[in-house]
């Protein structure tokens, strides 16, 4: 890599003897509800990330109080599997020991517990310990929870691919030690006993994501991961992957050389190859990554600065492999078949929506009692979607009226909800999260019930699009990835996209910058209006705003992002 001076992350990961740094003696520390110095980065690759609530901050420093500092705790499970006595233990937690008393499904599939203080750090660990869970490596710049298809019902793969998933989220995960010294009191270990054989003891330039898809469902967002596999079948069995790299969609505000990015096709593997391919992925960005600039350090630039051929014929080089050409494949769908469907296995399934994955009792929508009502009795497993929803997974014929009862007596089935709205995703954005330009999670009711009306009033309400708000251009609600995307730019004001598609395979255009919500769905309601009586039959809002020229396609989002590249 270049000479240029590494980023002060690569001192603080080298320093760290594997990821313990002195956090043990800050948990002692009782004249500050915070972490100190490096352990304030390190706890990340343990799962946690130190936060204050940004509504109450200004309140408290007026007050000449620390803020009210508490951590954000991320759960590792991969494929989102998890289990009802998994769920319950989260979710009594989370009542009792938590600043705001919810959990939050996350759109990688996962839990979050915000507001968790620093005397319950330890015992939260030793309870996930307890339930068979850790959310180890769930942060950080290691690899992240790997994401599996989530409806059981959409192939018989499923099972396949879910191993598959668990496997690489176990073979990439650290080796290191510190986590069960740190957080579960385990012996300490001699370094001299310790390696990270894969991910290297400075680990990687920057977080990895990786995931598992079954198409035609791109549920997962392939282009949204530095590595994905996608599952080739034949006669209704896995026979491989086709593998993609180079995927991502943050940028930053005013730097034109960051910028959201589509995956690279590299070829198709064999099962037996998945492991080694996936350890050579991560290897490869491990030493040709950017470790001077972090803005600049995920695979997607690497792969954009030495060229696909060049990562690929590396990759080849370390797994001792050749990529097959790309087998066919296509997506047809993101979202979630919101409702009951009865899975090949012959089990029912009731995916149930979940406004912006939060589990939280609110007046008249007690989700987090008729989740935990049901994990009482629910003989099944839980299966968190990568858009923030929930399946109860794997009910039998005769308990199927009992689970639908449940669903019902807690307004956790509306059929009022409409299919606009289940299309609509959001970030979480504030009070939690320290980054957050503008609202997300709490503005999106709002919006949505506003696009609602502009859908009814141009009578194509039985329409929807892909619709997605994102509280900064880290981009964590996918907007990169939206027919129709806002990012946030300050308080109430958004950049505003359109134009990618349904199957999420095309990066939307920005129309207009810094605009509050009322001047963009002004925008919106023009463009609906057209939508509404030219599109051509099924033509979905997407490929409309391209083909009649509302904007030009983003062809390669490397190139021609930011200006248009005739
Ligand atoms: Fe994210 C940082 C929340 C998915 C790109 N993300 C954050 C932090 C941790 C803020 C921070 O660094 O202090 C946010 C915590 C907010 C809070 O209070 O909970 C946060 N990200 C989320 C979640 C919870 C959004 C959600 O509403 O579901 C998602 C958790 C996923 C998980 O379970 O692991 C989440 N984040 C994403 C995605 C979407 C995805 O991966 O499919 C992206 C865009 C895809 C990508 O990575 O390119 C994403 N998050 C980021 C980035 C920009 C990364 C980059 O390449 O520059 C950051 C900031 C950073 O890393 O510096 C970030
Ligand atoms: Fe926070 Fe920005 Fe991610 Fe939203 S997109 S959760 S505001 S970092």
């Amino acid at each position: 890599m270049s000479n240029e001076k590494l980023s002060d992350n690569e001192r603080m990961k080298s320093e760290s003897h594997l990821l313990r740094g002195t956090i043990t003696e800050d948990l002692k520390d009782k004249t500050t509800g915070g972490f100190t110095n490096d352990n304030f980065q390190l706890i990340r690759f343990h799962g946690m990330y130190q936060q204050d609530d940004r509504d109450i901050r200004a309140e408290r420093s007026k007050e000449k109080l620390e803020p009210l500092h508490t951590v954000m705790l991320r759960i590792r499970l991969p494929g989102g599997i998890i289990t009802p006595e998994q769920w319950l233990g989260m979710d009594t937690f989370a009542s009792s020991h938590t600043q705001y008393g919810s959990m939050r499904v996350t759109n990688r599939q996962t839990l979050q517990l915000h507001g968790v203080l620093k005397h319950d750090i330890q015992p939260v660990h030793r309870l996930l310990h307890s339930l068979g869970l850790d959310s180890r490596a769930t942060a950080g710049d290691v690899n992240r929870n790997v994401l599996c298809t989530s409806n059981p019902v959409e192939s018989s793969l499923h099972e396949e691919a879910y191993e598959w998933a668990k496997k690489i989220s176990e073979h990439l995960l650290p080796r290191t030690h510190a986590y069960a010294e740190v957080w579960l009191g385990k012996q300490k270990l001699d370094l001299q006993q310790e390696s990270e054989p894969i991910l290297g003891s400075s680990y990687l330039p920057r977080k990895f994501k990786i995931a598992v898809v079954i198409p035609p469902q791109n549920d997962v967002d392939v282009h949204a991961n530095d590595l994905s596999f996608v599952a080739i079948e034949e006669a209704g069995r896995l026979v491989g992957f086709n593998v993609l790299v180079g995927g991502g969609l943050a940028m930053t505000h005013g730097d034109q050389s960051t910028y959201p990015r589509l995956a690279s096709d590299f070829g198709f593997i064999t099962l037996e190859e998945t492991l080694d391919v996936a350890a050579a992925v991560v290897s490869v960005q491990r030493d040709w990554g950017n470790r001077s600039n972090r803005r600049n350090a995920r695979t997607k630039y690497t792969v954009d600065r030495v060229g696909v051929d060049t990562y690929r014929s590396e990759v080849q080089k370390r797994a001792k492999m050749t990529f097959a050409p790309v087998r066919p494949y296509h997506f047809t769908a993101r979202g979630d078949r919101i409702g009951w469907t009865k899975g090949v296995d012959g089990k029912h399934h009731l995916t149930l929506y979940i406004p912006s994955g939060r589990i939280l009792d609110v007046p008249h929508y007690p989700v987090k009692t008729g989740m935990a009502k049901i994990a009482e009795v629910h003989q099944g497993d839980f299966r968190l979607t990568p858009n923030q929803n929930v399946i109860i997974a794997g009910v039998a014929e005769q308990d199927k009226s009992m689970i639908d009862n449940l669903a019902h007596q807690y307004h956790l089935i509306n059929d009022a909800m409409t299919s606009q709205r289940k299309s609509s995703m959001a970030c979480v954005s504030f009070p939690t999260c320290p980054l957050a330009m503008a609202e997300a999670e709490r503005v999106l009711p709002d919006i949505s019930a506003y696009v609602d009306k502009l859908l009814a009033k141009h009578g194509i309400s039985d329409r929807s699009f892909v619709f997605r708000v994102t509280g900064c251009p880290n981009g964590c609600g996918r907007a990169m990835l939206a027919e129709v995307g806002l990012v946030g730019r300050a308080i109430g004001r958004y950049d505003f996209y359109i134009g990618g598609n349904v199957e999420g395979t095309r990066i939307p255009r920005l129309v207009t910058s810094n605009q509050s919500t009322e001047v963009i769905m002004n925008e919106l309601d023009g463009y609906l209006a057209r939508w509404a009586v030219e599109a051509e039959s099924h033509e979905s809002f997407g490929d409309f705003s391209v083909r009649v020229g509302i904007v030009k396609p983003v062809l390669n989002a490397t190139i021609d992002f930011y200006n248009v590249v005739d």
